[in-house]
């Protein structure tokens, strides 16, 4: 459990990095405001073969000391995003999905990921989609979610 947390920081760390944004010292993750402190990292949607209907993925890092629950994402591209999870090759919908403290979730392909339906266009690979993820007592993520084309998996 200790390697997966450590695992976990240095991610977000790495995706703060990325993202230009100042990364706090290493000990405020640890010594700081409790709460579930967030980062959204490796999120896209495979260009769809439909035309109505997409997936997508992300992980999300919890590295507070509370759970955090995602409730739910809003996008321009549809109105129509549910978050799914998969079991016995069946997919369910459920109305929240849980980023444990210390830990992550992640959503890939065949797993858990994001449903999007009635798409106001096709996303083609090259793409950016605008999206929120909204938390349940935690402020709301907004990411812009590359288009990757069908059949690209992230490294690691
Ligand atoms: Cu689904």
């Amino acid at each position: 459990m200790r390697r997966r947390t450590a695992t976990a920081v240095v991610a977000l760390a790495a995706s703060f990095a990325l993202g230009g944004c100042s990364s706090a010292p290493d000990a405020m993750a640890h010594a700081g405001a409790k709460g579930p402190r967030l980062a959204v990292s490796g999120a896209y949607i495979p260009q769809p073969v439909m035309a109505d209907m997409a997936a997508g993925y992300f992980t999300v890092s919890n590295t507070g000391d509370t759970d955090a629950e995602l409730t739910s994402v809003s996008s321009d591209l549809t109105a129509d995003i549910t978050l799914h999870t998969t079991a016995d090759n069946r997919m369910r919908k459920v109305n929240s999905l849980t980023v444990p403290a210390g830990g992550r979730l992640t959503l890939s392909s065949g797993g858990t990921h994001l449903m999007l339906r009635e798409l106001a266009h096709k996303p083609v690979a090259g793409d950016k989609v605008a999206m929120e993820l909204h938390f349940a007592k935690a402020d709301p993520i907004g990411v812009q979610v590359p288009v990757e084309p069908a059949g690209y998996r992230p490294k690691g």
